[in-house]
């Protein structure tokens, strides 16, 4: 199930969850402050307040990751457009998909962040009830509602202005880049870690070839920049607890110019397979084919409308592209000492990117079965 079951109490984050929660204007009076271990890079907080009635009011509080973010005034910035976009779309068009849609709660000093003495900028979210996240899929239903909710997410952010975003992380999923940098990286190897991970770097250089598909079909016309989330990570969507339901995505920060199809492949990346992404015995990596079919399926009904054949005809090849370059994102951080990614264990990185290449593996052996389905989905809907 999910990271973001929260930790004991600690009289430390006490302390920093009440006195960030005091700058911000919340309900009530602060009971509860828990770290939410969940996600690679911002620190976030859940803080219960104890309202007047006697009910309870949460909120989520999130520390911006400056060595990611170089920029966290433009990544809020995106962040209050397109959550006021999204809000105002869905009240209008009634496209909500479980009743909660994310929102920033504004600084008592107004605006919609603050910024601490430390110099980490914070916002604060309502808390989206009800609902969990998983690490891994626990059945198929779910890799539907999840792939159905990013696609309506594109949805709802296809009409936003692009030239009013940011792009906070630039050539966040250019892949060629992605695999140049980590060329340059073994090069210099600062770390001295190059020789004991051999295997998996000349794994990734004999896939060359595959780093610059999409985005020589960009070049020639055939797949359009769109505005997209480009985090779909599978824990990145609240679902339902109740009813599996996918209620609404989060993790807004990279909502960028970007491609459709990146989105979809990394759900493929997150969803498909039932071992974390750090496990560490590789025989429990797998791509299963239900999860596929569901992705596809679930994307396909809330995307099918606005997305082009070339964009279909690349679902399964997204898949594997987007595995292959969170493989290499780790590998470089592994080779550069772990600057990137926080870790929790030495060599944490490293099995993250063993896991990615292991799923590479598992799509490259059944791409012809899923690009069969995917043929099979889009002929019964066009
Ligand atoms: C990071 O923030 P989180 O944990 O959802 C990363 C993604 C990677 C992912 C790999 C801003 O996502 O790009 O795909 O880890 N986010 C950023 O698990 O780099
Ligand atoms: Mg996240």
């Amino acid at each position: 199930m999910s990271t973001a079951s929260a930790r004991p109490i600690d009289p430390l984050v006490q302390q920093l969850v009440s006195t960030i929660g005091n700058r911000f204007a919340v309900q009530g009076e602060f009971m509860l402050g828990e770290e939410i271990d969940s996600g690679h890079i911002n620190s976030t907080y859940r803080a219960t307040y104890r309202l007047p009635n006697g009910g309870e009011q949460r909120y989520i509080f999130q520390a911006i990751n400056r060595n990611v973010f170089k920029d966290p005034y433009a990544v809020m910035n995106n962040v209050e457009r397109v959550t006021r976009h999204i809000n105002s779309r869905v009240l209008r068009l009634k496209k909500d998909l479980g009743g909660q849609t994310l929102n920033l709660f504004p600084a008592r000093a107004g605006g919609s962040w603050i910024e601490d003495e430390q110099g980490s900028v914070w916002r604060c979210y309502n808390h989206i009830e009800g609902c969990v996240t998983y690490d891994v899929v626990e059945n198929t239903r779910q890799a539907y509602q999840a792939a159905r909710a990013f696609g309506s997410f594109q949805d709802l952010v296809s009409d936003l202005d692009s030239a009013a975003i940011t792009e906070t992380i630039p050539d966040f999923h250019h892949t060629r880049k992605r695999f140049a940098r980590l060329m340059e990286v073994a090069a210099a190897d600062p770390q001295g870690r190059l020789d004991s991970v051999r295997k998996e770097f000349e794994f990734i250089r004999s896939r060359e070839p595959l780093v610059g598909i999409l985005l020589d079909l960009v070049d020639a016309g055939k797949i359009p920049l769109r505005v997209t989330h480009n985090d779909t990570k599978i824990n990145n969507v609240m679902i339902d607890a109740a009813s599996d339901e996918a209620v609404c995505v989060i993790d807004l920060d990279t909502v960028m110019p970007g491609l459709a199809l990146y989105d979809f492949g990394d759900l493929v990346r997150s969803a498909t397979s039932p071992a974390a992404e750090d496990e560490t015995d590789l025989s429990k990596v797998e791509m299963q084919m239900p999860m596929f079919e569901a992705l596809v399926e679930g994307y396909l009904d809330a995307a099918g409308d606005f997305i082009n054949d070339t964009e279909i005809e690349h679902l399964a090849h997204a898949g594997k592209l987007m595995t292959l370059e969170v493989g290499i994102r780790f590998l470089t951080d592994h080779l550069e000492g772990d600057v990137y990614f926080k870790i929790h264990r030495p060599g944490h990185n490293l099995d993250r990117c063993r896991t990615q290449l292991q799923l590479v593996e598992c799509i490259e052996s059944r791409e012809d079965e899923m690009n069969a389905f995917v043929r099979k989905v889009r002929r019964s809907k066009r």
